[in-house]
């Protein structure tokens, strides 16, 4: 049976490539599957937040969620400090993940920084909550942006060596195939990687000083239209041909941000605008994402407005997801030996 599991963390800023990477992706996978979408606060105080906007971040995550188009009613809306088994299971992957495996991860090196000491030890270990949240539902399907990919390998990795230590008593409860389904990671759709808008080579992120860098899931119409105007190109007239992005990030970027948001390949848009100057497409481009994104920045203004009932939709889904993991958490300290009362 399919179960997705996916997350965004409430750190501010949610910008184009959380809403294309990520947030779209998890809209339209709602329909035909059983979902759920949890704002990972505990992965934001990885790195300090305040926490008055710690609050309002997360209720601020959960309205671009229901704005984007997510139903309450019928996917799992919650945040993740309130189903403490994602702590708990984090724990018991801890043990079970190896220090060399998290030393490959990327996404540390870059966050860490150069003093390497200095970060927290929760960002070190991220990758191995993140395991949790997945695993912690049995989620077979983790939709996210290119950057997580190699967390969802270590994911399928952990679930692996888990599913291997424990296999005899793993076997004596009931799953001779293994007890946690090894997650795919869900990469799809032509914009999985959105770059800055300030430099081709960067992707798109929540934490560039330069607002300019990115589009926010809240920029108005104007401010969309001058960040799109202003974007980085270089001098030549798009191509005809895909292959003709090869070398030209940021034709290629505002290309792919145009597919994603209308919904097609690179090719159809390059077979409308290819041969054609920047400044044309780029006017094509403003009017198509104040199109799609403006709506969706007011209803996020709309919902935030009423905090008490952001809280009550992050309470009911809460109590969802405790009625999905729970029986997990507890099958998986059988498996490990622990003693329930
Ligand atoms: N630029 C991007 N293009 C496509 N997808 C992206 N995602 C993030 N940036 C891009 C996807 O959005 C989901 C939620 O991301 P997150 O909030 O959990 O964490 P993040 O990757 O740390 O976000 P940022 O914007 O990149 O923040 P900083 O500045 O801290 O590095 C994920 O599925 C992610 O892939």
């Amino acid at each position: 049976k399919t179960r997705i599991f996916s997350g965004v963390q409430p750190t501010g800023n949610l910008h184009l490539g959380n809403y294309l990477g990520a947030i779209k992706r998890f809209v339209e996978m709602q329909a035909d599957h059983e979902c759920l979408y949890c704002v990972v606060d505990l992965h934001a105080i990885t790195v300090f937040q305040d926490p008055d906007e710690l609050t309002h971040n997360t209720r601020e995550v959960t309205a671009a969620y229901i704005a984007a188009g997510i139903d309450p009613t019928q996917s799992t809306i919650f945040n993740q400090s309130q189903v403490s088994g994602h702590a708990e299971l984090a724990w018991i992957l801890n043990c079970v993940a190896r220090i060399g495996w998290l030393n490959r991860m990327t996404q540390f090196k870059e966050k860490a920084g150069k003093d390497r000491e200095k970060a927290s030890a929760g960002l070190y270990i991220y990758p191995n909550l993140m395991a949790a949240d997945v695993l912690l539902y049995h989620a077979t399907h983790v939709p996210v942006g290119e950057d997580q990919k190699q967390h969802i390998e270590l994911a399928r990795d952990i679930a692996q060596k888990f599913n291997n230590d424990f296999a005899e008593t793993i076997a004596r409860v009931g799953y001779p195939g293994g007890f946690f389904p090894l997650p795919e990671p869900v990469i799809a759709g032509a914009a999985t990687r959105v770059m800055s808008f300030r430099d081709g080579t960067k992707k798109m992120s929540k934490s560039d000083p330069s607002d300019l860098s990115r589009i926010n899931m809240t920029d108005d119409e104007d401010t969309i239209a001058k960040k799109i105007r202003k974007a980085k190109t270089d001098p030549e007239p798009l191509p005809s041909e895909v292959d003709g992005l090869k070398e030209r990030p940021e034709a290629d970027n505002l290309v792919g941000i145009y597919a994603a948001l209308a919904g097609t390949g690179k090719d159809a848009v390059l077979a409308d605008y290819g041969g054609g100057e920047f400044s044309a497409f780029k006017g094509a481009l403003v009017e198509l994402a104040t199109e799609k994104l403006t709506p969706i920045g007011d209803e996020m203004r709309r919902l935030l407005s009423d905090p008490v009932e952001i809280d009550r939709i992050l309470a009911d889904g809460a109590a969802r997801a405790h009625s999905v993991a729970d029986p997990i958490l507890a099958k998986t300290k059988d498996i490990i030996g622990f003693i329930r009362s």
